[in-house]
């Protein structure tokens, strides 16, 4: 017998903010004693989906795989969260419908192009806009932003903290 389990999906640009968003609410939700566990692309692309890159149909691919994984561990009882670009709006019906659309919640994390360059924590954008990386999400490559997510979170106007406080809210409104 436990706590509902679900799959809290969350989109956006590389360096949008997905992941430092994600990692909090694991936190918050730990301390509130909840079994939850995060996929990410460290422990995914470098494992299971090794070999896969940044076409079309290896994102589909990955992206596919990843909603089978997050379904065996919400079936084993967990929240699971994962925090992936998955860029289009068919990719992100394709997780939709595998996980079942009663346990997936869309987090769109809503950070600009723009913003996400002038970031770069990574120095990705520099490298596509040089050419050294092809099908980068935002420069050669498309981001369709979700019509209508469960929670919407502009990170330019709120700070980590409210944002986690957004999702968890509406996680102990919902759950
Ligand atoms: C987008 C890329 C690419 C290309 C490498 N396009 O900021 P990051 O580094 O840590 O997050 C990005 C990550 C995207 O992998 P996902 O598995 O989330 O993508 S998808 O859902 O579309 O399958 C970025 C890095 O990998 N990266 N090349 N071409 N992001």
């Amino acid at each position: 017998n436990h706590h509902k389990s679900f799959v809290l999906w969350f989109t956006g640009l590389s360096g949008s903010g997905k992941s430092t968003i994600a990692n909090q609410v694991e936190v918050e939700l730990f301390k509130q004693n909840l079994q939850v566990y995060s996929l990410d692309g460290d422990n995914i692309r470098s494992g299971i989906n090794k070999g896969l890159g940044f076409t079309k149909e290896d994102r589909l691919e990955n992206l596919r795989r990843i909603a089978e994984v997050a379904k065996l561990f919400v079936d084993a009882g967990h929240i699971t969260i994962a925090a992936f670009v998955s860029p289009l709006i068919s990719d992100r019906e394709q997780v939709k419908n595998i996980v079942g659309q009663a346990d997936f919640i869309e987090v769109f994390v809503d950070t600009s192009l723009e913003e996400c360059e002038r970031r770069d924590v990574k120095g990705l954008y520099k490298k596509a806009r040089a050419g050294e990386i092809k099908n980068f999400t935002g420069i050669d490559a498309p981001y369709e932003a979700p019509i209508n997510p469960d929670i919407h979170i502009k990170t330019e106007q709120v700070s980590v903290a409210e944002a986690v406080k957004t999702i968890t809210n509406y996680l102990n409104n919902k759950f």
